[in-house]
């Protein structure tokens, strides 16, 4: 199936090249501004270009119903409020088949894989099991309803070698809830009250968020003991010496005392030592103090090092460890602060790299044109320069998401995955998977099992997704789409150029809206010159430039062009913002003036960086030359000539063993958002 999704990424990347080489810049002023010297690694460019796949591994596939009793838990929880047998497997198992790959996903963020509290509680919104990950009982341990360690290691190296980066969902503010099975952690590791009031500073941080959810004492520097219950634990697990002794030795390189934050921070940064993850979604970031997650941030990093310098075959790229804070409640028209009420924080002066976008939809809801002048000036002259940001339409705790009803799964993902900024596809958005569920009650309405049953019979869901996955890999294809000079060229109908200058390169694309279906001709407003080669990448047509203007003929009214050439680069090496790599480029056909001249010469391990290659001319994964031609894993020199009858998408099919869902009827949600 990639060949296709690869195909149509290629032409994007062909446009790119062309841009550089020979094309006179119609947005001059693009040029000017300076995106980073030639081969350092852009993360914010990155980041604000990426597409990031938010999934609950719980409810996405059953890939191993061997695992659904895990832990002898009950299915009595209220609706929706049971594990439902979604696990790593599962996850691998979409990977695998390209299921990412067709939406053109980045990244790809988890809920929390670790061990969960073996009971259950009732907030006030039915029986409630740990099935989204938030409710720790073991920070050193997968969910054995998720799978193992040996299930989260395959899935953490597919992603990379389909070049998906995965954020790990890291808690570290909260213990899980207190059950008859599930002890709470001793006093001087955790407050069990006051409530959070969220006045000030104080009642937001000092408190627990819920009544029994234990607040762990972050700010405490005074050392304490493993809790009694973990002892035992890891006694029964046979490991306790050993975790004893990776404790001592952290705590002896670091000399940080041992406090509980230290101990969450060892623990947290493990995985990444040892898998890879490429970053943390910082769960409930403003209410554990804004200097733990810099602490955080410096070992993550150490260890990010670390795992690279073991796995030189595995490493994407330049681009360092990213953090990215859920601050409830913050958007962009804030500016980079944070308004506690008596304490204005900066999270972005505190490690975090990006926010999670919480105004996006409401926002989406507006003037689109407004929306994106606003964002992309933001992001690229504004307070917000050099930080990323990740919108989304709907998500796991928004009982208020952009469209509740999934009245218009078609508008949101064009409003969504054109936005400048990074964008986090929920999972199910683009299946329009019901946001409202009989018999649910608060945020289980966000989280049904994702309803792959609706794609199988066909119908609109086929069309949405086919939607989603074209503006998905046109967004992939480009990173203009998200980090790129917004510029308004026509208010009716409605069309906007992006432009995103980087190394000497400069990426252009052009989206035009209501077009109207059949034939129609496009004004480029002097973006392409006149005999420039261009493709829609949503109907695959394509056209030249005569006097101005394209000529098309296509089924739909919305329309993404790009110019369409000879390609020779993967974007990745260049153009994704990861660091350029250095040397000549196998085939020949790409001067490196054209690059912005001679690339800086490599060091270090990350010269293996080349990926385990899968396509016939792909790179062999043992190779650390610096004449690999093609970074991204399936990414091939390819002849232009990528058919207009053809669309760029095909249909992937996951098997499916989901648990069905009790009810397809939707009701009134009466959901509040949860407050974390
Ligand atoms: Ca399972
Ligand atoms: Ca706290």
């Amino acid at each position: 199936m990639t060949i296709a999704i690869r195909a149509i990424a290629l032409v994007g990347l062909g446009a790119w090249v062309l841009s550089a080489c020979n094309q006179p810049a119609p947005n001059s002023d693009a040029r000017s501004r300076d995106l980073g010297s030639a081969g350092a690694a852009d993360p914010a460019g990155f980041w604000n270009s990426a597409t990031v796949y938010f999934l609950l591994t719980d409810r996405f596939h059953n890939g191993d119903p061997g695992n659904d009793r895990a832990l002898g838990r009950a299915q009595d929880g209220a609706v929706l409020r049971s594990f439902q047998g979604g696990d790593l497997a599962g996850v691998l198992r979409n990977l695998e088949e390209g299921y990412f790959d067709s939406l053109g996903v980045d990244a790809i963020w988890m809920t929390p894989f670790v061990e969960q509290i073996r009971g259950s509680v009732d907030e006030g919104t039915g029986k409630t099991y740990g099935y989204h990950g938030y409710w720790t009982r073991d920070w050193t341990a997968v969910e054995p309803a998720l799978g193992t360690r040996e299930n989260l290691s395959a899935l953490v190296d597919a992603a990379h070698r389909h070049g998906i980066r995965v954020l790990m969902d890291a808690v570290i503010n909260h213990t899980g809830p207190v059950t008859p099975q599930d002890p709470q952690w001793p006093n001087d590791w955790v407050r069990t009250g006051p409530r959070c009031a969220y006045r000030d500073y104080t009642t937001t941080v000092d408190c627990t968020l819920v009544d029994n959810l234990p607040d762990v004492r972050t700010e405490r520097d005074d050392p304490v003991d493993l809790p009694p219950f973990l002892i035992e634990k890891w006694r029964r697990e046979g490991r306790l010496d050993q975790e004893r002794a990776a404790l001592d030795a952290f705590f002896a390189r670091t000399a940080y005392p041992r406090a509980p934050r230290y101990y969450l921070i060892k623990w947290l940064t493990d995985w990444v030592r040892g898998f890879g993850f490429d970053g943390y979604r910082m769960d409930t970031a403003k209410h554990f103090g804004e200097a733990v997650s810099a602490e955080l941030k410096r070992e993550a990093e150490r260890a990010f090092a670390d795992w690279k310098q073991a796995h030189p075959a595995q490493v994407l790229d330049r681009l360092p460890f990213y953090l990215m804070g859920e601050v409830y409640g913050w958007e962009p028209s804030q500016g980079r602060a944070y308004h506690f009420g008596d304490r204005t924080v900066d999270f972005f002066a505190h490690g975090y790299d990006g926010l999670i976008n919480f105004g996006f939809k409401r926002e989406a809801a507006g003037s689109l044109d407004d929306l994106f002048t606003r964002y992309s000036a933001a992001l690229r002259e504004g307070p917000l320069r050099g930080v990323a940001i990740l919108n989304y339409v709907s998500s796991h705790d928004d009982g208020s998401p952009y469209d509740l009803d999934r009245r218009d799964p078609l508008s949101a993902g064009t409003r969504l995955l054109l936005a400048p900024g990074g964008a986090q596809v929920y999972y199910g958005d683009e299946l329009a998977r019901p946001l409202k569920v009989e018999g649910a009650a608060g945020d289980a309405h966000l989280r049904s099992f994702m309803n792959w049953t609706d794609l199988e019979s066909g119908g609109s869901t086929a069309e949405i997704l086919r939607h989603w996955r074209k503006l998905g890999q046109f967004r992939r294809a480009h990173p203009a789409v998200g980090a790129g000079e917004h510029r308004r060229l026509q208010a009716e109908p409605y069309i906007f150029s992006r432009a995103l200058e980087r190394n000497g390169l400069v990426d252009r694309v052009l989206v035009a809206m209501d077009q109207g279906e059949g034939s129609k001709a496009i004004r480029v407003f002097g973006v392409f010159p006149d005999g420039a080669e261009l493709m829609d990448a949503y109907s695959g047509a394509s056209g030249t430039v005569t006097n101005g203007a394209i000529a098309l003929t296509t089924e739909f009214g919305l329309v993404l062009l790009s110019e369409r050439r000879r390609v020779y680069e993967d974007r990745s090496v260049d153009l994704r913002f990861g660091g350029r790599r250095g040397g000549r480029r196998a085939g020949g056909a790409m001067p490196s003036a054209r690059l912005g001249g001679p690339a800086p010469a490599r060091s270090g391990p990350a010269s293996a960086r080349g990926r385990r290659g899968r396509g016939r001319s792909g790179p062999s994964p043992r190779r650390s030359g610096s004449d690999i031609p093609n970074a991204r894993v399936g990414f091939k020199r390819v002849s232009k000539g990528h058919g207009r009858s053809s669309l760029p998408v095909d249909h992937v099919r996951p098997r499916v063993s989901a648990t069905s869902l009790p009810g397809t009827s939707h009701v009134a949600p009466g959901s509040a958002a949860s407050p974390y």
